[in-house]
């Protein structure tokens, strides 16, 4: 049977004469199959990647796309007069994530299948996944984003366990959803639910009823933590999550000969940040219900356990009181307890101990004495790690540490959502890189070559219009398509800086008012979320959206600048987004910045970045090499420094410079006061005049002499610009998640073995 007749036989129908859903539902039955004949025996360590987030986006084209389907099912399509695009907007997104930790963990999942090795997913199957955004009265919005339909891709089974939360039994049910490789096998992502949630409880935006645990459990990923009853709430999620994990792991190695004691040759467990943190202490309260003392089930927890650290935010480094804990999860506080204790005997450091002075509980410290490796997401983050935030710790156990540079998977980030630029690769540098990365660097060899180059451009320029089109469509908003194209997108967050940008758009303003033109028109385009109780977040996105409408009222300024903020940004608007991109702010302030992934997506797809020297911007820096990357700002060394010495203060460089100055009291001058509230804008401008925690200010001059740079070199040198481009396309392979996986698998896992 070929393809279309496949097709017609699941659908009952010609093609033509189906609505794109029945479509989409026969696609999605294909894809089922194809992917169930790819499930392989697994032998030896097997892979738990545990994670609070899992931001798959949208799986109908990255399966077809991996089973080798994606190109019979867009001609059978077609030749139907139907469109894939089309019936991808039927499914919905599963935005079961919130950032790039989430997003990290899906190109994980992906890797590991392609590469053919044994690993699967666990965490929980929420109802909602993050809010869906929307933009009122210049004010965010949140709603539930649904996602879960009659047909989803995640499959109810009859698998249970018992988890006890406050004295009280829950029954967790297992759903599963198949995770495909490139060429590759199919694994499984394990998501966790409650059959008694109700969805109807949600009322007014997102609120809901915090302490009825049965019916809300699942239903938001990272519930608003501003009161006790929602940081409660998390760890109830939290416990869930590990306990159900804990017990599908173990069921699923005894099934393959385990005696438990053997773990460690069955599992390997990764716990991703420190929402997972729990397992630790759940799997020795498990094994010892199977007749394991102790000390060896601590042994044995340790060598099957890895911990990733994402972060050095101490707001991100989860300490749960003890009373949390005390009172959710009562069966563990004994064992942590007695972790606790064990720690204390191998270091007299009461800074690297568990259970604090305040009765406060360290997850991350449990995380680094009880398993028996801790990895930083970048070659900075790492070295920040040791030499200072874990300092203690790497002293303990220099053995432990050790780097593992963040990866994309480049079917979703480049085949999948930039079928211009891959079908131009493929026909100069073949199919290669595909399976492997780092063939990209073939593409050098046409770095003086204009067809090529113009090639490039010709692609840009049509994603460019896509894009155009699409924020059309989706958001009524026109753009010039010519203009330069500067994104930013990322979560909304004071140490990513928006707001530097956004300085600097009111300074561009004012230039362009006293008639100094930019060398380019520039449409600046934003997407982000701010957690819902992060205050000054949203007032960062009401200052963006004011502005938006203050320079679109103004025809002197709107002819060479415009700003964009995409409602409700999310895996899906990031792949519309990232192909269309020239400009790509990376702007943290040096330090605090992980790793970053969007950096590597906006450069494998043809962008250039202007950054500082934070994160993986470091190794991207590295890899094009200066002449081909925008680099600003202060060094992570000189901003810790700053800290340490504690002395800034903000209000001394807005006095002593002119240009901040005006920037920061547009804020709350007339123009902004008409078009937006007061109380927003005037919270920011003070904010950003008395404390200014990530450093702003001493860095804006520096980043308006360098986006300068940026403009003008596109606008005078495009050949110039272009063949940067390439460079950075041509050096992105080292960036691909195979190659981070390889990597964990050489160094932690030892998966199959
Ligand atoms: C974190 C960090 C990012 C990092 C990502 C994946 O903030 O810098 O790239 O994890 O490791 N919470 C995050 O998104």
């Amino acid at each position: 049977m070929n393809f279309t007749e496949t097709l017609q036989n699941l659908t009952g129908k010609p093609l033509a004469d189906c609505t794109d859903q029945e479509l989409y539902l026969a696609l999605l039955e294909l894809v089922r199959q194809k992917s169930a004949d790819r499930v392989q025996p697994v032998t030896g360590r097997k892979l738990y990647y545990i994670s609070a987030e899992f931001l798959i986006g949208k799986l109908l084209s990255n399966n077809l796309i991996n089973l080798g389907l994606y190109e019979e099912a867009r001609d059978a399509l077609a030749a139907a007069g139907k469109r894939l695009s089309d019936i991808e907007e039927v499914e919905p997104e599963p935005s079961l994530g919130n950032g790039g930790l989430g997003r990290l963990a899906a190109c994980f999942l992906d890797s590991l299948a392609t590469l053919g090795l044994p690993g699967d997913g666990v965490g929980l199957r929420y109802h909602f996944g993050l809010f869906h955004q929307s933009f009122e009265d210049g004010v965010q919005n949140e709603k539930p984003d649904p996602w879960l339909t009659a047909h989803s891709w995640a499959e109810k089974t009859d698998v249970t366990y018992p988890v006890e939360l406050a004295g009280k039994e829950y029954t967790a049910r297992l759903y599963k959803l198949a995770v495909t490789g490139y060429e590759g096998r199919t694994n499984t992502l394990n998501l966790f639910d409650l059959d008694t949630i109700d969805e109807s409880i949600v009322h007014d935006g997102i609120a809901f009823d915090k302490t009825a645990i049965d019916k809300n459990l699942t239903l938001f990923l990272y519930p608003d933590d501003s009161d006790e009853a929602g940081r409660r709430l998390r760890v109830y999620q939290q416990y869930l999550m590990v306990s159900a994990g804990a017990q599908l792991i173990l069921a699923e190695c005894a099934a393959r000969g385990c005696s438990y004691h053997d773990l460690a040759d069955y599992a390997a467990i990764q716990i991703n940040d420190t929402h997972p943190s729990m397992v630790i202490p759940e799997l020795i309260r498990l094994l010892g219900e199977k007749g394991i003392e102790f000390e060896e089930a601590v042994a044995i927890v340790t060598k099957t356990c890895a911990y990733t650290n994402h972060t050095i935010l101490a707001e991100a480094l989860e300490k749960w009181p003890r009373a949390y804990l005390d009172a959710v999860v009562p069966q563990l506080m004994p064992i942590i307890e007695k972790l606790d204790a064990l720690a204390r005997t191998r270091t007299k450091d009461e800074s690297l101990a568990i259970i604090d002075k305040d009765d406060r509980v360290h997850m991350a410290h449990m995380d680094i004495h009880f398993t028996h490796s801790t990895n930083g997401v970048a070659a900075l983050h790492t070295e920040i790690l040791k030499n200072s935030e874990l300092h203690g710790f790497y002293e303990l156990y220099p053995e432990k540490f050790n780097n593992k540079t963040n990866g994309i998977t480049f079917r979703r980030w480049l085949l999948e959502c930039d079928p211009r630029l891959t079908a131009v690769l493929e026909q100069r540098i073949g199919s290669g890189f595909r399976k492997d990365a780092t063939e990209l660097e073939k593409l050098l060899a046409f770095a003086d070559d204009e067809t090529v180059l113009g090639e490039l451009t010709a692609v840009k320029k049509a994603n460019k219009e896509a894009l155009a089109d699409w924020l059309l469509r989706t958001q009524k908003v026109q753009v010039n398509s010519s203009a330069l194209f500067d994104i930013q997108s990322k979560r909304l967050h004071e140490y990513k800086r928006q707001q530097l940008n956004l300085l600097y758009l009111i300074h561009q303003y004012h230039e362009i008012k006293a008639g100094h033109l930019p060398a380019v028109p520039l449409v600046s385009i934003f997407g982000a979320k701010a957690a819902p109780a992060y205050t000054i977040a949203k007032d960062i996105i009401h200052a963006l959206l004011t502005l938006s409408k203050v320079i679109a009222a103004d025809p002197e300024v709107s002819k060479w600048l415009q700003v964009v903020f995409v409602e409700n940004y999310n895996v899906t608007a990031a792949e519309k987004l990232i192909p269309a991109c020239d400009l790509s702010e990376q702007i943290s302030l040096a330090s605090k910045e992980a790793s970053g992934t969007g950096n590597m997506k906006f450069m494998l797809n043809g962008a250039l970045t202007l950054g500082t020297m934070d994160g993986a911007n470091v190794e991207i820096s590295q890899q094009v090499g200066d002449e081909n990357i925008y680099i600003f700002g202060q060094t992570s060394d000189q901003v810790i420094h700053r800290y340490a010495v504690g002395d800034y203060d903000p209000a001394q460089w807005v006095e002593g410079d002119a240009n901040i100055r005006r920037a920061i009291d547009f804020l709350t001058g007339p123009e902004m006061l008409a078009a937006g509230h007061t109380e927003n804008l005037t919270r920011l401008h003070d904010e950003l005049i008395h404390k200014d925690w990530f450093q702003t200010l001493p860095d804006f001059n520096a980043y308006v002499v360098r986006k300068g740079q940026a403009l003008s070199d596109y606008a005078c040198d495009p050949m110039g610009w272009r063949r940067k481009c390439l460079v950075n396309i041509a050096k992105a392979g080292m960036f691909s998640s195979d190659r981070t996986i390889a990597e964990y698998d050489r160094d932690i896992w030892h998966l199959g073995k």
